[in-house]
């Protein structure tokens, strides 16, 4: 047990080191020193709730903070049709970041992905509609 909360905290630190490590102008602001017994993320945890009704999404924008711990709460209100959501580079997305399952409608899934540690605009779209449904996720 205790061999096992070692490793935790090894691989928590080696987690925190690497994320503090990427990217040039990166300000810790935040030094989270959270209390044991939970799990160490490399940013502040996000919620955000994202509906696709009649082929399209109700936000056009999602902003978040760098490196956040990002939690969609996804909803598909489309009967028999296919959505989900990715998160990509820019909007040509041929990098992706976060490619979340396909949920059928109506139904729902939560997407959890950490978001980029670079400040700027980030493109995300439903990959079954990608002319369709399309938004600009925001870090900063
Ligand atoms: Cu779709």
């Amino acid at each position: 047990m205790g061999k096992l909360l070692t490793s935790l905290a090894i691989l928590g630190s080696l987690w925190v080191l690497a994320s503090c490590s990427s990217g040039p102008g990166q300000t810790t602001s935040s030094t989270s020193a959270q209390p044991s017994g939970g799990l160490t993320t490399s940013g502040p945890p996000v919620t955000v709730n994202l509906i696709a009704k009649d082929l399209a999404f109700d936000s056009k924008t999602i902003v978040v903070p760098p490196g956040a711990t990002v939690t969609i709460n996804f909803t598909n209100k489309d009967p028999g049709i296919m959505h989900n959501f990715a998160l990509y580079n820019d909007s040509t997305a041929k990098t992706s970041i976060f490619v979340g399952k396909f949920v059928t409608g109506p139904g729902t899934a939560v997407y959890t992905f950490t978001a980029p540690t670079r400040v700027g605009d980030y493109f995300f779209r439903c990959d079954v509609h990608p002319t369709q449904m399309e938004g600009t996720f925001v870090v900063e």
